[in-house]
């Protein structure tokens, strides 16, 4: 029961390196130890590796530090060492570390030469583009834009080109793949691919500003035939709601101030300093990952925004009670 306080401190990190490694799957806090695409699995097993190696280091030299407390003062003085003293010093001082992190470092440089330009053509390209604090996303080819959530077909990869309005951002989704900047006036490529169906968190990874951290991303990733049928409903003609009150909300929102700075493809809204909203009814999250996507959030978004994310860029704005639900049950209802 009463174990010595020194055995205790060592059980307690044991346990909190357990308890890492346990929440490491944990959907909440995407970990770079959950690998979902070949990216990911790349620096995973390097993360794998070097922790094994600086395990073991550690405990051949606790061993050591041991057997050196435990034999001290046998015998000999200065200048007595035993012949084999200097060689262990040369072979675990020098050659050993020496070998290890020339293995690491070839290592390494083979794989961010295969993760920049990994062999093979892109199934897919997408335009990213940061802006203080949400993702705006374009498929050039595809002709569709969006925003904060990203759409990919399972098994292929999705070339990304990189670039950010405003300030620095990175773009990173740590199941997937490493981190790469968003820097103004440069375009940046990095290459993903989901080996498997589902929705992967995203995060800038570079500070840039106030919502920083509320600047959250979401890659939805479906087999082939489900992305086929998405790029299809994004691509469609689009037609205005039959919904009396959504028609109300459509009409309201061509008026109000929103399309100065939202578009809506088949309306009259053309703004560009948010997000485009054409879609925004089938996305995940309201301002990129703040709040879950539901009625409840969006009328408090649009009445006001500032409340449930500080700063971000969309003033508060007036609206009696009829136009905020003709505007909610329009929003809702684009696909
Ligand atoms: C001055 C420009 C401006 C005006 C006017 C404006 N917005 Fe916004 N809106 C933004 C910006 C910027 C964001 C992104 C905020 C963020 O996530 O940081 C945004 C985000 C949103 C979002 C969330 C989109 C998403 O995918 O996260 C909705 C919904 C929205 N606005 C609806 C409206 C409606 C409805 C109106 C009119 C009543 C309106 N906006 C007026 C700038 C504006
Ligand atoms: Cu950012």
């Amino acid at each position: 029961m009463h174990a010595p306080p020194t055995r205790r401190t060592a059980l307690s990190a044991g346990s909190v390196v357990l308890a890492f490694m346990a929440t490491a799957g944990c959907a909440n806090a995407p970990s770079t130890l959950d690998p979902h695409g070949p990216g990911a699995h790349r620096i995973a097993t390097l993360w794998w590796f070097m922790f094994a190696v600086s395990a073991a280091v550690v405990l051949v030299v606790g061993a050591l530090l041991l057997v050196g407390a435990v034999r001290r003062g046998r015998r000999g003085g200065p200048g007595e060492e035993p012949r084999w003293a200097h060689a262990l010093m040369f072979g675990g001082g020098v050659a050993f570390p020496v070998i290890i992190l020339t293995a690491l470092w070839i290592w390494t440089l083979r794989d961010i030469a295969a993760l920049s330009q990994p062999a093979g053509p892109d199934a897919v390209t997408i335009d990213v583009i940061g802006h203080q604090w949400w993702w705006e996303v374009r498929y050039p080819r595809e002709g569709i834009v969006t925003a904060n959530d990203i759409h990919v077909p399972v098994g292929q990869r999705v070339r990304l080109r990189l670039t950010t309005q405003d300030v620095l951002h990175s773009f990173w989704v740590p199941q997937l793949t490493g981190k790469t900047d968003l820097i103004a006036g440069r375009t940046n490529t990095m290459t993903i691919e989901a080996d498997r169906p589902g929705v992967y968190r995203g995060q800038c990874a570079e500070f840039c500003g106030l919502q920083h951290a509320q600047m959250i991303f979401y890659v939805v990733a479906e087999a082939p035939p489900d992305y086929q049928a998405w790029v299809a409903r994004e691509t469609a003609t689009p037609t205005s709601p039959t919904d009396p009150m959504a028609l109300e909300g459509e009409q309201l929102f061509e008026r109000a101030p929103c399309a100065a700075c939202h578009t809506i493809r088949g309306t009259s809204a053309r703004g560009t300093l948010g997000p485009d909203l054409s879609d925004f009814g089938a996305r995940l999250s309201i301002g990129a990952g703040t709040v879950p996507n539901t009625r409840g959030n969006l009328g408090g978004w649009i009445v006001d925004s500032q409340s449930l994310k500080p700063g971000n860029l969309m003033p508060p704005i007036q609206l009696d009670p009829r136009e905020l639900q003709a505007l909610i049950a329009y929003l809702e209802s684009t696909r």
